[in-house]
């Protein structure tokens, strides 16, 4: 359920583009929103996701994901401990970001559905993204993990192959697809450059 192209966005504004260009998994992920800006961003983005049958996360807020039945949330360090999560939760979604693989492998034992891992690469959307994870961590803890992994930080269409070669379930990607002049165009090309890698590894 976890693959592919995975789209952070802000808020709800180039949903419809990222859904047009067919991205099936998508995240509200916003710092800085009141609790009632985010709610309403979340109700739109669940509203469209469903349009479009794609799995809809939110970032940080178990309460939001509730509220407005997202498939899941994703939790950091500093967010619900997971067992605390999932008692809300149920059998919704839940991923974690970790930066090393110790922390990756004790999040899959509290019972995460997903692992994130970065950032791969330099990435200017997240100041204190911490330092670089890079592909050969990536690798060693795809062969260590059992459930799916996603990769973030500095993900472009540049990149993104070597980074699903390296072991990447998804992709997660902010500046690729929001910084794009085409978001939706932007979106199709990562998407077919995810498949080139599939495709090449499958070979
Ligand atoms: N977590 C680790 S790096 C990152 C997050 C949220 C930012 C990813 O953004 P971009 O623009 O795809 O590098
Ligand atoms: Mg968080």
């Amino acid at each position: 359920m976890i693959k592919g192209l995975y789209v952070i966005l802000e808020n709800s504004t180039l949903a419809k583009d990222v859904l047009e260009g067919g991205c099936s998994l998508l995240q509200l992920r916003n710092k800085t929103a009141t609790t009632l800006q985010l709610l309403e961003e979340a109700r739109k983005l669940r509203e469209l996701t469903a349009l479009y049958k794609a799995i809809f996360i939110v970032n940080d807020r178990v309460d939001i994901a509730l509220a407005v039945n997202a498939d899941g949330v994703h939790l950091g360090k500093e967010d619900l401990p997971i067992p605390i999560a999932r008692k809300l939760l149920g059998k919704r979604i839940i991923g974690f970001s970790s930066d090393n693989i110790e922390e990756a492998l004790r999040a899959q034992r509290e019972g995460a559905d997903y692992i994130s891992i970065g950032p791969i690469f330099p990435t200017q959307s997240k100041p204190d993204a911490g330092p670089l994870v890079g592909l050969e961590t990536l690798r060693e803890l795809r062969s260590k993990l059992s459930i799916p992994l996603v990769a973030i930080g500095g993900i472009n269409k540049y990149n993104l192959i070597e980074v699903v070669k390296s072991g990447a379930d998804a992709v997660a990607v902010i500046s690729a697809v929001s910084s794009s002049a085409s978001p939706r165009q932007a979106v199709e090309e990562l998407l077919a450059l995810f498949n080139k890698a599939k495709e090449e590894i499958n070979r």
